[in-house]
């Protein structure tokens, strides 16, 4: 498989007017007719040939303005039809045949649980016409869908319903039609026996838009959560951002098949029904939450995506990063900011970071591919998110604001580039962002290294910033970035001071400031700073980078106690533990005795007893630090004595702690009705917390282990429920099978509570875990072809999992292998995306790291791989 390069970007040589698709849908034989009508753009050469995109279906004829062609006029190729001799204007007409019952990939027209759905994003389109399948290829659309009446009583496409009537033969027929020019990404038909939840939303102009949810019949009684979350995305982005909903109606259908989370199908969303479903009883309060972010999400993607699309897949941040930042910001309103910022950050961390750090590492705007759909990445989504949020930073909400407005103006309607979108900004503000630019061209993660000194007598504190980047694949220097560094100075009471920068012109005695880091070193000092004063820096993660300073551990417990701004705060508790726990890791692997430090023990003590602090504020403090995340700040990986002094720690906290974790424990005890509020949430996560580190004393001390399964038996919601599950499947004994057993017969028929019951098992901290999982896989728990099952068992036990995959006889590797092997002939987008934890292999010691090397090269050796599976086996040999 060949790259394709951003630097070979031409336009598409013909406009296309308009298109009209009409389907013929049968399980294994449809037929898909497609009337397209071409014109060649102005100063395109007369010899220029028409190029369509098309791969797995059999075409039937093709007519050039009514006159059947022959294969004469045409080549028909493995990835398209090429026309050589067309008029300038013209209208053509391809009937093709496609077999979505065999579409196990997922992409294009396929069948889940006997209905008829589409995923065409990034390149599915061309699966079921032969189509200029880029998104640069803008056209309006009319479908018309005919298919059995009694199977698939509803048939969906974009756009407006404009005729529908029944048909001979038992069949009957709907026409859509969508009045906006969208790209052949954003196309989507739907037909099945689905139930629909219907509710309304008028528009800040007065419009009344009509709201459907369509489900399989036994899920109806789970829509409740996803429509109100719909109606308060519309009214939220009529307030933040200006943006009216702009058909008459929207729809979201929910599918168990479905490769990613959701699709933003112009009026017509296809969501994994995981971020459709809930009720108390079967999801867990973070489903709630994620319900929310991704109906907000694929919402907002109306007009950062649709409206405005992007010009070619280099682009996708443009649409993603802007997405993911509005929804991050419409969930911050929605609940807690704080806590939202803080998960944000904590995954961006834990992955991103190690994304950007190895054979992967691309840039916000990568500059090549061998297959899109390897660039849905957490560095495309979440690191191009933080672009748009320095972007607010650097220029003020009001600033950022007008630079929406100026980009809407100017593109409403076009396929355009990350670089019109900051242009946009740039004109709208007066802000220079030239340099800031490099973040979208640069991949890695920067490191911020500052030295402070103070000098008591002249009162002058200095910060000696330097910043540098570590060579990524292809990029071996980086020029400095532009930083938004966000900082204050706290007195000894924790009040913030006013700051003097000396031989600053602009707003002096500010209490809190951003300062911009433009150079490789840059030296900034402040004037009249008393003793004691402690620098709170990068505030809110005022940047994606890593930062490093000279901070005591008195100074971090002290950030932990006094910050105001609550991430810092935070932060500094991960620092603080984050260093405890990697001295830890050391002694572990040099064989000494595990101490725990008593000021850790006390500073965990008063937070855990806080009774002001939002709960899930102190959950989150109180949590260990991830286990990637420590891996990530190690020089060589141990996965083992990562596992052993966390494991210490939390053994150690719940012996020294174990009354303070029961009182709180009884006092955040369930009372009254599930409700989905900050205040509930943040209860029942200080609870489980609590509930987390008293099992590590767990089953020995009886008491505790009745505990847990007391909650396990009469939790009334999911959150606890499956919380007390997982705390009971780390042991293998008669209560947890009895446990496990019970659960899943209560629950067999829920897809998406079997894929708990799954994930619970293949996180267990069993030694004997991946035996488990591979029984699991013979059971009818499990299924190879879904790709939700496939996440959440073997998804989860490698990437969720680190010490049991990482067993240093390389079971877990060979299991990993073996399953993207079977895998990839099938669904080559969820093997790529399985097979990343391989591609770590210089992480780790010797043994470990040649093992996994060694599965990558059985890989690769394989003659029949996806292109999407070869680039990641291969990028990681490189
Ligand atoms: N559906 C995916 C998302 O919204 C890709 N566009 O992120
Ligand atoms: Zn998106």
């Amino acid at each position: 498989p060949q790259p394709t390069y951003l630097k070979d970007y031409v336009p598409y040589p013909f406009e296309v007017e308009r298109l009209d698709l009409e389907f013929d849908l049968e399980p294994h034989h449809t037929r898909v007719l497609s009337r397209a009508r071409y014109k060649r753009k102005e100063h395109v050469d007369v010899e220029e040939p028409l190029r369509l995109n098309g791969a797995g279906q059999t075409l039937l004829s093709l007519s050039l303005d009514g006159t059947p062609l022959t294969a004469l006029d045409y080549r028909c190729q493995d990835s398209g039809l090429v026309l050589p001799n067309v008029p300038n204007a013209f209208e053509l007409t391809v009937v093709t045949e496609i077999d979505p019952e065999a579409n196990k990939a997922l992409e294009g027209l396929y069948l889940s649980s006997g209905n008829f759905c589409t995923q065409c994003e990034a390149q599915g389109f061309r699966r079921i016409t032969y189509f200029p399948d880029r998104p640069d290829v803008m056209t309006r659309y009319t479908t018309t869908i005919r298919a059995d009446k009694q199977r698939f009583p509803v048939l969906l496409s974009n756009g407006n319903l404009v005729e529908q009537c029944d048909l001979d033969d038992g069949r009957h027929l709907t026409r859509w039609e969508d009045p906006f020019f969208k790209p052949s990404y954003l196309f989507a038909l739907v037909a099945g026996d689905l139930v629909c939840q219907e509710d309304a939303f008028t528009t800040m102009s007065g419009r009344e838009v009509l709201l459907q949810i369509y489900v399989e019949a036994r899920n109806a009684d789970k829509c409740d959560h996803a429509m109100l979350s719909l109606k308060k995305a519309m009214a939220w982005d009529e307030q933040r951002f200006g943006f009216e909903y702009d058909l008459d109606r929207f729809m979201i259908v929910a599918v168990d098949d479905f490769n990613m989370g959701a699709m933003e199908n112009k009026g017509l969303n296809v969501f994994n029904s995981k971020y459709v479903l809930a009720r108390p009883e079967t999801a867990t309060d973070d489903d709630f939450l994620n319900i929310e972010s991704v109906v907000g999400h694929e919402y907002f993607h109306n007009w950062t995506g649709n409206r405005i699309t992007c010009r070619d897949w280099f682009q996708l941040s443009l649409k993603e990063g802007l997405t993911v930042f509005r929804d991050q910001e419409f969930s911050a309103d929605m609940n807690s900011a704080a806590v939202k910022r803080i998960e944000e950050v904590r995954i961006l961390q834990s992955h991103q970071f190690a994304e950007d750090s190895g054979p992967m590492a691309h840039p916000v705007r990568p500059e090549s591919y061998v297959e899109i759909n390897n660039f849905y990445t957490m560095t495309v989504y979440s690191k191009g998110a933080e672009l748009i949020r320095m972007m607010q930073t650097l220029l003020g909400r009001d600033g950022f604001m007008a630079g929406i407005r100026l980009y809407v103006q100017r593109h409403d309607g076009q396929a355009v580039t990350t670089d019109d979108f900051v242009a946009a900004m740039e004109d709208a503000s007066g802000v220079d962002l030239d340099q800031f630019r490099r973040w979208y061209s640069q991949a890695g993660t920067p490191v911020i290294h500052v030295e402070q000194h103070y000098d008591g007598e002249r009162q002058q504190l200095t910060l000696d910033v330097t910043q540098s980047c570590p060579a990524t694949p292809g990029q071996p220097d980086k020029q400095p970035f532009h930083i938004p560094l966000r900082l204050a100075l706290l007195g000894p009471d924790g009040t913030p001071q006013p700051l003097h920068l000396v031989n600053e012109s602009g707003q002096q005695g500010a209490e809190e400031l951003v300062l911009s880091v433009t150079a490789a070193r840059q030296k900034f000092c402040f004037e009249q700073v008393g003793e004691g004063c402690v620098v709170s820096l990068l505030r809110d993660f005022s940047a994606p980078v890593k930062l490093t300073m000279n901070t005591s551990r008195d100074e971090l417990a002290f950030l932990m106690a006094h910050d105001n701004d609550a991430f810092n705060r935070w932060n500094a508790s991960q620092r603080l533990a984050g260093g405890l726990l990697l001295d830890l890791v050391d002694r572990v692997r040099k064989g000494q005795k595990l101490i725990l430090e008593p000021m850790f023990v006390e500073a965990f003590r008063t937070s855990l007893l806080d009774e002001q602090t939002d709960p899930s504020l102190l959950a989150l403090a109180l949590a260990l630090p991830l286990e990637s995340f420590l891996a990530e700040q190690m020089e060589e990986i141990d996965p083992q004595a990562i596992f052993t002094a966390r494991e210490f720690v939390r053994h150690e906290v719940a012996v020294q702690l174990k009354d303070d974790f029961l009182t709180v424990y009884r006092r955040c005890a369930d009372s009254g009705p599930y409700e989905v509020t900050p205040q509930a949430v943040g209860q029942r996560r200080l609870k489980n917390l609590c509930l987390g580190y008293l099992a590590a004393l767990a089953p020995q001390d009886n008491m505790i282990w009745q505990m847990i399964l007391e909650q396990f038996s009469t939790g009334r919601n999911m959150t606890d429920v499956s919380a007390a599950l997982g705390l009971l499947a780390d042991h293998d004994n008669r209560d947890s099978r009895h446990a496990l057993d019970t659960f899943y017969a209560t629950w067999k028929e829920d897809p998406l509570v079997v894929e708990k019951w799954l994930g619970i098992q293949a996180r267990s901290r069993r030694e004997d875990c991946l035996e488990q999982v591979e029984r699991l896989m013979g059971t009818p728990a499990f299924n190879l072809h879904n790709p939700n099952k496939v996440r959440s068992l073997i998804g989860v036990f490698c990437q969720g999992n680190s010490v049991r995959f990482h067993a240093a006889d390389g079971s877990g590797y060979d299991f990993l292998r073996r399953q993207v092997a079977l895998i990839d002939p099938f669904n080559p987008q969820i093997a790529a995306r399985l097979v990343a934890p391989l591609l770590r292999w210089p992480r780790y010691d010797d043994t470990r790291s040649a093992l996994m090397k060694q599965a990558l090269e059985q890989l690769q050796a394989k003659t029949t791989l996806s292109a999407d599976l070869y680039e990641m086996v291969s990028k990681g040999l490189d």
